[in-house]
């Protein structure tokens, strides 16, 4: 019998998902699963988790030298952890599962300027549906930092737990106060979702994960209860000077702490490293349209009677509204192969190995040696210029 967090009336259908779940590994995105535990959020709006913090992004271009800037990108990066991994359980009660994208899909949004700390825009586009790929560019151009990256998920079924392995890497760029410019190449950790078989489903981020860019290796080593310090969440950051790759530090630092709370420095530093009991910010969605109004493609506009009918507890809209969408999708893909012409992406470029990937993960651990890239085309939409 399923958990007490499942409506019981659909216990029959949690219990079959589960069960589909455990004998299929690779793309979960499409299986049809129980209406508790939708999400009316396409996946498409996650790259904005990258930023709920827009004055530790921008942080990254007001350090004066290269350490100081590893551990604003380093801080920057674990402040994020919180919205990307635990928002969801705050908010809705547990970890939902959030709408596929289409192809093409787009999500366009900003958090303006505020006390001086720059404007910043974020746009994402769904690259490929099969599988789930999602692009996006994050930009705080008056600063001068931009992130550009894309992911996918490879998920399988381990003793009673979904292990989602994410594919996909992105490289942040910052320009120097001298001239010039920093990149650093940032790899994505290992989820484990646990509590599947009570309904109510949490993440637990495992192994390893890397940033390596500004003459530093960093390593950041996650674990759950039990391990570092026996709390959920625990972490244990790293970073090794690297000689010959720029910056002239010589000392390596280590932070360790819990990421949906905060850290301290345990060697190489003192004091605090990072605190997120701050409430979060979350984006402004803008349309990517003339006078900022939203396309069709546009995943607020798409999937709007679905997420309505998810919110309000009305499945039937839901169902019968996502089931016209993914009729119409089927339609144009019938239709792009009949014609010999495929769709084209609006922003982003697909490349099939990526330089700075190569350049920056040579000599550490992170494999594979290259990986896909999706170039950004530059385009903003006019309401995010
Ligand atoms: C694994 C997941 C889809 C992917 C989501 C990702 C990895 C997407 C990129 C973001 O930067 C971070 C992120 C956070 C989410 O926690 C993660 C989702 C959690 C669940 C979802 C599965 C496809 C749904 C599984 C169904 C469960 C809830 C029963």
């Amino acid at each position: 019998q399923a958990g007490e967090a499942v409506p019981v009336a659909q216990r029959g259908s949690w219990t079959s998902f589960l069960k589909a779940i455990a004998s299929m590994s690779g793309d979960l995105s499409s299986l049809t699963a129980p209406p508790f535990i939708l999400s009316p959020v396409s996946l498409t709006e996650y790259p904005a988790y990258w930023c709920e913090r827009p004055e530790l992004f921008a942080a990254i271009a007001d350090a004066k030298t290269s350490e100081e800037r590893a551990l604003a990108v380093l801080r920057w990066f674990i402040s994020t952890l919180k919205g990307q991994y635990t928002t969801r359980n705050e908010s809705v009660g547990s970890e939902k599962k959030p709408l596929n994208p289409a192809l093409g899909e787009l999500f366009y949004g900003c958090w303006p300027d505020k006390d001086g700390r720059g404007q910043t825009r974020l746009l994402t586009e769904q690259v490929s549906h099969h599988p789930p790929i999602t692009a996006y560019v994050i930009e705080n151009e008056s600063k001068g930092v931009k992130l550009v990256g894309h992911n996918a998920q490879k998920t399988s079924f381990s003793t009673g737990s979904i292990i989602v392995k994410q594919i996909g890497h992105a490289v942040l760029t910052v320009k120097l106060p001298t001239g010039g410019e920093e990149q650093y190449l940032l790899t994505l950790p290992r989820l484990r979702i646990d509590g599947l078989w009570y309904g109510a489903p949490y993440i637990e981020l495992t192994e390893s994960s890397y940033i390596v860019g500004g003459g530093f290796v960093g390593v950041i080593e996650y674990k759950g209860k039990g391990y570092f310090s026996g709390k959920s969440h625990s972490f244990k950051a790293t970073l090794t000077p690297r000689p010959g790759h720029g910056g002239s530090a010589t000392k390596e630092i280590v932070v360790e702490g819990t990421w949906h709370q905060n850290s301290k420095f345990t060697s190489g530093g003192h004091g605090q490293f990072h605190d997120v009991s701050m409430p979060n910010e979350i984006v402004t969605a803008t349309g990517g349209e003339a006078g900022g109004e939203m396309g069709s493609m546009e995943t607020r506009k798409l999937w709007e009677l679905v997420a309505k009918g998810i919110r309000e507890g009305d499945f039937e809209l839901a169902q019968r509204e996502k089931s016209r969408i993914e009729n119409e999708m089927r339609q144009r893909r019938k239709d792009e192969a009949a014609s010999g012409v495929p769709w084209a992406l609006k922003h982003f470029t697909p490349l099939a190995n990526d330089s700075v990937y190569e350049e920056l993960s040579k000599n550490t651990k992170i494999a594979p040696p290259t990986e896909d890239a999706y170039v950004f085309q530059e385009n903003w939409p006019e309401s995010l210029k």
